[in-house]
């Protein structure tokens, strides 16, 4: 009944094909566990061009979105929902920058420095903002009710 009042977070997490290739996928659940997440909700899926089109809509113009797509479907991924007070800010901070290369130098201590290759094969995702969190975590569990009474609980505006 309390847990109301501790203002919850819900944030989307994917271990990445290179990260489950790479047998990363246990140090990553680790460090997420290490670091006070809870891991709601986890599926093991190997994207469609279609699913991955969708979910990463908004870089769709970009000039370097077909090699995201045939990376993002290139094996399985882990898609989770983690829980935690601040988890959007905090689990962007943990995978570290989005060019693994920089992160080996300027975040040695990230998750993408961990497991990540470069600036396309970084081996996990986070979601960006509380409108990221919301749009990825419906995306690819719709159904979930205890994620929906989540997301209205922790629901604002930014
Ligand atoms: P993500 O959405 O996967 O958590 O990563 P992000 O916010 O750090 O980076 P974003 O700009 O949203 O890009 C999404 C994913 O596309 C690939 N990428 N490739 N070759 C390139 O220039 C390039 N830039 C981005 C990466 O896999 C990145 O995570
Ligand atoms: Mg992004």
């Amino acid at each position: 009944a309390f847990r109301s009042l501790a203002a919850a977070e819900l944030t989307l997490a994917i271990v990445k094909p290179d990260g489950i290739s790479g047998n990363h996928t246990n140090s990553i659940k680790n460090i997420i566990l290490q670091s006070g997440f809870t891991i709601h909700t986890q599926a093991t899926l190997h994207l469609h061009q279609h699913t991955v089109t969708a979910f990463y809509a908004e870089h769709s113009t970009k000039t370097f979105f077909p090699s995201l797509v045939k990376y993002m479907t290139s094996g399985p991924v882990l898609i989770m929902v983690l829980e935690k007070v601040n988890a959007i800010a905090d689990w962007r901070t943990l995978i570290g920058p989005t060019d693994a290369r920089k992160a080996k130098i300027t975040h040695p201590d990230s998750i993408r420095a961990m497991c990540g290759e470069d600036l396309e094969r970084n081996c996990v995702h986070g979601s960006d903002s509380h409108e990221s969190a919301a749009r990825e975590i419906s995306f690819f569990f719709p159904d979930s009710l205890s994620v929906f009474m989540l997301l209205l609980s922790t629901g604002r505006s930014n």
